[in-house]
């Protein structure tokens, strides 16, 4: 029989799109098929990339804190839930939370972690939904009136255009009876820690990179030569923000789509921005879309800080 292959339509229209500019570029948010959700989990466990052990680190010992922002039977939504790691240390420690609602845009990884949450914590409500949390979603009508807590780990909110984290923030600001919203951002700090944090040794956030021309050739039939690209990682220092690309090392030529994309040496496709913040970019953008912040909790080496924003 002959093998069935789906189309991803929403993916190939988005990259053949902004393959076309003339500056190519990719949406991050395409690097989460499974096989990227666990490349990502492989590098929150790099020795260089310390953002992830530095968050833990902050939410174990500010537990008491956060939860003074947590009102009693409260849905916690978590946006780019991925493995839901962290959360994992909230629902440890903060008992006010019965329901839980990780959203996150790979389904069958969602899925997994939605399973793994609902046997490890019978008393919490697991509602996985599966949504791009980048444009508004729908929130289940039986938490309408319920008290909430938005949780944005990861820096992942780093991902996204100034405009974008504003109307994020924005539209989480205007979802009924919100308590409080806890987010993880990074922090400024010398490229010698930066870099490697986005090139490591061991080459796995070079594979993530790469991964989302392998899952273009998978899901939309696309035909590009993996072994002509090199992953690369920049300090834009006027923007205050890591760049990963995918540099072409030959002349070259794509299909994508019916789309033929010409790449000359050395041109690169600009794959994802990681925004990093001082406590006054940050509570810039928190204060121009109505939010306060009430605590901004850090590691004792200021590589990263969990704020908690507050209507
Ligand atoms: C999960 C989006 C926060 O920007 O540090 C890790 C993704 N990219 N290594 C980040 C990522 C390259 C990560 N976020």
């Amino acid at each position: 029989m002959n093998e069935l292959v789906t189309i991803n339509t929403e993916l190939l229209i988005s990259a053949a799109h902004d393959l076309s500019a003339s500056v190519k570029t990719l949406n991050s948010k395409w690097f989460y098929d499974t096989e990227g959700s666990e490349l990502f989990e492989a590098i929150t466990e790099l020795d260089e990339y310390y953002q992830s052990r530095t968050e833990r680190s902050i939410l174990e010992n500010h537990t008491c804190a956060l939860s003074r922002h947590i009102a009693p039977q409260s849905a916690l939504i978590e946006l780019g839930s991925g493995a839901s790691v962290k959360t994992r240390i909230l629902l440890d420690a903060l008992k006010n939370v019965t329901q839980y609602l990780p959203v996150d845009i790979a389904a069958d990884f969602l899925r997994q972690t939605a399973q793994s949450l609902h046997s490890d914590y019978p008393g919490v409500d697991i509602h996985p939904i599966v949504a791009d949390f980048t444009v508004p979603f729908p929130l289940p009508s039986i938490i309408e009136d319920t008290p909430k807590t938005a949780f944005f780990p990861g820096s992942t909110i780093g991902n996204l255009s100034n405009t974008a984290a504003a109307s994020l923030l924005q539209r989480v600001r205007s979802w009924r009876n919100i308590q409080s919203f806890f987010i993880g951002i990074d922090l400024i700090k010398s490229t010698d820690i930066l870099l490697p944090a986005y090139d490591d040794a061991q080459g796995v956030t070079a594979q993530f990179n790469l991964n989302i021309l392998r899952r273009l050739n998978k899901e939309t039939g696309a035909d590009f030569d993996l072994s002509s690209f090199q992953h690369k990682a920049r300090w834009n220092k006027e923007r205050s923000r890591i760049e990963m690309h995918l540099v072409s090392t030959v002349e070259q030529t794509a299909n994508i789509g019916g789309y033929r994309v010409n790449f000359s040496r050395g041109e690169s496709i600009h794959t994802e921005n990681c925004r990093k913040y001082s406590y006054e970019s940050f509570s810039q953008i928190a204060e121009n879309t109505g939010w306060q912040i009430s605590d901004f909790l850090t590691d004792s080496d200021s590589l990263f800080a969990v704020v908690v924003l507050t209507p």
